[in-house]
């Protein structure tokens, strides 16, 4: 099973600015760990602060892989384009969010990514992915 997880703007700063929100672990080092907890998994990483960039690898991607954890972070509460490349797609989309977005400000309530996921996994921490991960697995 191939899964790729993309992630939008400014998770590459995880570990490294706003611990007490997003935790203190990079992701780079999450995702060593990640790999090793499902060797039979291939898993792919790609982060972009660019929305077309996101978009351009989700229809990279889309035809070619058994699902996509995706985390479009700020993209989430406004990217009709995000959202129109989801829909556009074979691949499932599991959408995650390290915090409850629905605890915090309201124009985190909305998002473009859900009404086109196959779930959405939000308030784990990082652990969310290691849930989309499984949540592609058949028990
Ligand atoms: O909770 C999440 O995973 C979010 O997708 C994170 C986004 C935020 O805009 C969404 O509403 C919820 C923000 C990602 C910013 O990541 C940072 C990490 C460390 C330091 C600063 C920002």
């Amino acid at each position: 099973m191939k899964l790729v997880i993309i992630n939008g703007p400014n998770l590459n700063l995880l570990g490294k600015r706003e611990p007490e929100i997003y935790g203190g672990t990079t992701f780079e080092a999450y995702f060593g760990a990640l790999k090793q907890r499902f060797p039979r998994v291939e898993l792919e990483y790609f982060q972009s602060n660019i929305e077309g960039e996101i978009i351009d690898k989700i229809q990279e991607v889309g035809f070619d892989c058994d699902g996509i954890v995706l985390n479009a972070a700020a993209y989430t509460h406004t990217s009709v384009g995000i959202g129109d490349a989801i829909k556009a797609i074979e691949a499932p989309v599991v959408e995650v969010h390290i915090s409850n977005t629905h605890k915090r400000e309201e124009f985190r309530h909305v998002s473009y990514i859900s009404p086109v996921a196959k779930g959405v996994i939000l308030g784990f921490g990082l652990q969310g992915y290691d849930l989309a991960i499984i949540s592609f697995m058949h028990l």
